[in-house]
């Protein structure tokens, strides 16, 4: 008996290892093309003319974002309303674009809240009505990839969007998250939306950052339950 206790409270701390703690974004920012435009709620405006930096006050201290390598702003008319548990419709109605056969728009984010050496999530939004009218992609889907650039190390990897435009049934539909780290206190993030087919249209509606999840932490506050867990039960 005592050792399928002790089984039991195993299985639970091995729940907790595998869902690690999703830290809340410290900064949330809709790119637009004009300040005028409706903002998502929760999110920061990052209109063309501060592209070159703006800077955010954040809990982990003030962050610059500055977007270069684009061809240029746009709206899509027929952006994704909110619609159940998809709430990201004005974040995804505006957004910067680049149409070249090789390259990639570039985020930077640095400033005092930004750490050399730590690992930071960052979210890309990327959304176009028309993704799946242009170029030459068969079927009805477009993947979107997303790289860090070659001062970084991170994630890369390539998120489904579905044939929907205006249907969106989730936000992490146009959604990629990626894991970034930078040896300096700037992350560079070259991010390029691939579609079959030339030119190569990038575009990115707006972005997120949080800290990342750290394995250690939820490591030892697995073993510190199933610890709790084995000795409450002994105690009865
Ligand atoms: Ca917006
Ligand atoms: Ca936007």
């Amino acid at each position: 008996m005592r050792l399928s206790r002790l089984f039991a409270a195993f299985g639970l701390g091995t729940l907790l290892i595998i869902e690690p703690a999703i830290a809340a974004p410290f900064l949330s920012v809709d790119i637009q093309q004009s300040a005028s435009n409706p903002v998502e709620t929760g999110f920061q405006a990052l209109a063309e003319a501060d592209f070159a930096g703006k800077t955010y006050t954040t809990t982990e201290g003030d962050v610059t974002a500055s977007i270069s390598n684009y061809s240029n702003t746009g709206r899509t008319a027929d952006f994704p309303p909110d619609s159940g548990a998809f709430t990201y419709g004005q974040l995804l109605e505006d957004y910067v674009f680049l149409i070249n056969s090789t390259g990639r728009i570039h985020l930077t984010l640095s400033g005092p809240g930004i750490h050399a050496n730590q690992d930071y999530q960052v979210t890309l939004y990327a959304y176009w009505a028309n993704a799946n009218t242009e170029g030459t992609a068969t079927g009805d889907s477009t993947f979107f990839s997303f790289d860090p650039s070659s001062d970084t190390t991170g994630s890369t990897g390539s998120v489904f969007i579905p044939d929907a435009p205006g249907q969106p049934t989730s936000n992490d539909q146009y959604a990629y998250t990626g894991v970034w780290r930078s040896d300096t206190a700037s992350l560079e993030i070259d991010a390029y939306t691939l579609k079959a087919g030339n030119p190569r249209f990038a575009f990115i509606n707006g972005f997120e950052i949080s800290q990342a999840p750290e394995p250690s932490v939820s490591l030892f506050a697995a073993g510190a339950v199933t610890l709790l867990l084995h000795r409450g039960r002994r105690a009865h």
